[in-house]
């Protein structure tokens, strides 16, 4: 028989936390309910439809969702359906309890799954056939008992498994590499089953592995308070919602081989802002911090800002983030960090600049005691290359002359002329 590759493409999507008033705003969970209906609209109005579209959890932001996330996503899923594109769907952590996947009330995925609208595959439940070829198998959130869960269920299934060509896991869990220290599994672990494909969702930041089949196509909307720190644009600016278009080639006797495109949904965006300034007068501090924040201004947009104040000038501490609240008034929601670095600087004594110790000492202790005084500026000065800065009580002033001392040195030998000073 001829060795001829079959071809299927699909949607992969996640995350889309529907009725999530992030900040406690109604606009914010209308964003959701946007991103989801703005994904719906861009699989429609594709020229080739997917074949079918996988949704690897969290739906709904709530367990029990809001009226408008509930029609939200009856209006989407049934879209999906009278256009005859199937929606496989597990639960994520926010669709329902763990305890509630066994149970026999089911949850609002279910509830989907009963009007038609969706595939819900659960522990009752976790395979579906797409066609003779394609079977997925769905696992959702169980935390830290994905791996045990994951086997067992393997292992009861996979005989069923053995006859399909295309091999999809999806999965709600956090996989080592996502995040810096925590993870529910590892890419070891999935890697004996040999699926072609690992849908996951609950990570909100596009990312995949290709090497372990892996592939996260982040949320429809920003969700996450640590999207902040994980997405940096060069611009600060944060303004797109993502998803996966999945083109599959199998049926040949290599191995499968999967093409990703990436596709973005534009949201409200989320501006950070992460300046250092100085300024010599409170007027010109006020004028300063003024003027980022009028900087990049997008009417109803998310803002983080954080202003940190090197050797703020005297005064500074009348300063309140209150008084700039006129400035961010047309943010949907923002907030502002002041910080003001100490005004107290010590300076770093390296190795070399042990030639001051001597000098020191002498200038400080009378003959007799120079020894022990040389050993006590040692002492200081070892503290200080520690970066242990809690000097005895007594030996403070000490400390503050030698550094004075040193800085002098420096000052008028202009040594090197390397920076010498740095706050802590
Ligand atoms: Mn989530």
């Amino acid at each position: 028989m001829a060795d001829r590759s079959k071809k299927v493409m699909f949607a992969h999507t996640s995350d889309w936390h529907l009725g999530n008033e992030q900040y406690h705003k109604f606009e914010r969970a209308e964003d959701f309910s946007r991103a989801a209906i703005d994904f719906s609209n861009q699989i429609l109005s594709l020229d080739e439809k997917p074949e079918f579209i996988l949704h690897s959890g969290d739906v709904f932001h709530h367990f029990r969702p809001s009226s408008m996330a509930l029609r939200t996503a009856i209006e989407v899923f049934s879209n999906l359906q009278k256009n005859k594109i199937p929606v496989y769907v597990i639960r994520g952590n926010h669709d329902a309890p763990i305890s509630r996947s066994r149970a026999k009330q089911g949850n609002y995925l279910s509830l989907l799954a009963d009007l038609g609208i969706i595939s819900y595959l659960d522990q009752r439940d976790p395979i579906v056939w797409h066609s003779k070829d394609v079977a997925i198998l769905g696992i959702g959130y169980f935390g830290k008992q994905t791996s045990k869960i994951l086997k067992k269920t393997i292992g009861e299934v996979q005989k069923d498994l053995e006859d399909a060509k295309l091999k999809i896991l999806m999965l709600h869990t956090l996989i080592k590499g996502q995040l810096e220290h925590e993870y529910d599994l590892t890419p070891e672990d999935l890697a004996p089953f040999e699926f072609d494909y690992v849908a996951l969702g609950h990570y909100h930041i596009p990312w995949k592995n290709e090497a372990y089949r892996m592939w996260c196509p982040g949320s429809t909307e920003h969700t996450s308070s640590n999207q902040w720190d994980e997405v940096r644009t060069r611009d600060g600016i944060c303004q797109f919602g993502s998803w996966l278009k999945i083109i599959a080639e199998y049926g040949t006797e290599h191995q499968s081989s999967i093409s990703d495109e990436l596709q973005f949904i534009k949201v409200r965006p989320k501006i950070r802002v992460d300046k250092k300034i100085q300024a010599k007068s409170v007027q010109e501090l006020i004028y300063k911090i003024q003027e980022i924040l009028r900087e990049k201004r997008i009417p109803k947009a998310i803002y983080s800002i954080k202003i940190q104040v090197q050797n703020p000038p005297e005064g500074f501490a009348s300063i309140s983030k209150t008084q700039f609240q006129e400035e961010l008034a047309d943010a949907l929601y923002s907030t502002l960090k002041l910080e003001f670095s100490t005004r107290e600087e010590k300076p770093v004594f390296h190795i070399d600049e042990r030639k001051y110790l001597r000098e020191f000492a002498a200038s400080r202790f009378n003959e007799d005691d120079l020894e022990p005084g040389m050993k006590i500026v040692e002492y200081l000065i070892g503290m200080a290359n520690n970066e242990d800065r809690t000097h005895p009580n007594d030996l403070k002033q000490v400390f503050a002359d030698l550094c004075e001392y040193a800085f002098q040195k420096e000052s008028t030998e202009k040594l090197g002329g390397k920076e010498q000073r740095c706050s802590e």
